[in-house]
């Protein structure tokens, strides 16, 4: 896309691991920048811009506060870093790839893409590629890990010290999202779902109908309303065979054509403006294939 060329992609490493409460994650950023992702978009055609990696505080041996929000403290100090950088990066008319890091990270990304939203008259909507819902709350998670409640905080829904991280609520409409890929959802996430009659496009219906038709109803649903797209895309969407490096996997997920196909068409709107790819976990790899098969895969939608 010309104008999505014309952009400087401010790449921003986040190596968070706490919100998966498990080691690994914090070196996504390395494996991707190892796996070539910056001279991957140069011969692409875009002008990368490297800012290193933010710095994170806390580690998974400090004593957890609160069992079910798991490093909460500092889980909020470092995505309120991001959110910063993020909202700085969109400033300067650039185009932020944040790679993580566990999906906790979504928390500081669309806290920074909706405050840069509000003030510039944009309507956000997302996309959440992922073989879960992350739609859990405190009240409701099995593990208390709170890369499992991103999307739920997000939305505005769970406990304020998530909801409200970086000084606003309600970052996001369930009417502008969308959540595809997903096969593995805990019972309070699909209550979560059903109530808010939120718009999910499980493995399964792709499988069944076809990424084609599956992503073309989930589009023309979603660009009535919106002039801005984040993308959150979790490495454990794609499945385990081609990307066994993360964290929580778990079979049947998207084969390449399908991954492929749904990056060109979200990358097709012209509404892309923001991306995150998340959960990749290189000591769980082989050869580094999964970071591999991310930054191919992503590059689909920076074109
Ligand atoms: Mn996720």
């Amino acid at each position: 896309m010309a104008q999505l060329k014309d952009k400087i992609i401010d790449l921003i490493g986040y190596p968070m691991n706490l919100g998966a409460d498990k080691y690994g994650p914090e070196l996504g950023p390395a494996a991707l920048r190892t796996a070539g992702i910056k001279s991957n978009l140069r011969q692409c055609g875009y002008n990368v811009i490297d800012n290193g990696d933010i710095t994170v505080h806390g580690k998974i041996e400090d004593e957890n506060t609160n069992p079910k929000m798991k490093h909460h403290e500092n889980v909020i100090l470092s995505s309120t870093s991001l959110a910063e950088r993020v909202e700085d990066s969109l400033l300067k008319n650039r185009f932020p790839l944040v790679l993580g890091g566990d999906h906790s990270m979504a928390l500081g990304t669309i806290a920074g893409v909706s405050s840069y939203c509000k003030n510039n008259g944009k309507h956000l909507g997302v996309v959440w590629i992922d073989a879960h819902a992350d739609m859990n709350t405190d009240e409701t998670t099995p593990s208390g890990n709170i890369h499992g409640m991103p999307f739920a905080a997000s939305l505005g829904f769970g406990n304020n010290i998530l909801t409200g991280i970086y000084g606003f609520s309600n970052k996001i409409k369930s009417e502008n999202c969308s959540l595809i890929g997903i096969r593995d959802v805990d019972d309070g996430e699909q209550a979560l779902i059903n109530k808010l009659n939120f718009p999910t496009y499980t493995m399964e219906q792709v499988k069944r109908e076809g990424i084609t038709k599956v992503t073309k109803k989930m589009l023309n649903k979603l660009v009535e309303n919106v002039d801005f797209l984040h993308v959150s895309f979790d490495i454990d969407s794609i499945d385990p065979k081609l990307a066994p490096g993360v964290g929580t996997t778990v079979p049947n997920g998207f084969n390449e054509d399908e991954i492929n196909i749904l990056m060109k068409m979200i990358a097709e709107t012209g509404l892309v403006k923001s991306l995150e790819i998340t959960e990749i976990n290189p000591i769980l790899d082989i050869n580094n294939i999964s970071s591999e098969f991310a930054v191919k895969t992503s590059a689909f939608l920076m074109r």
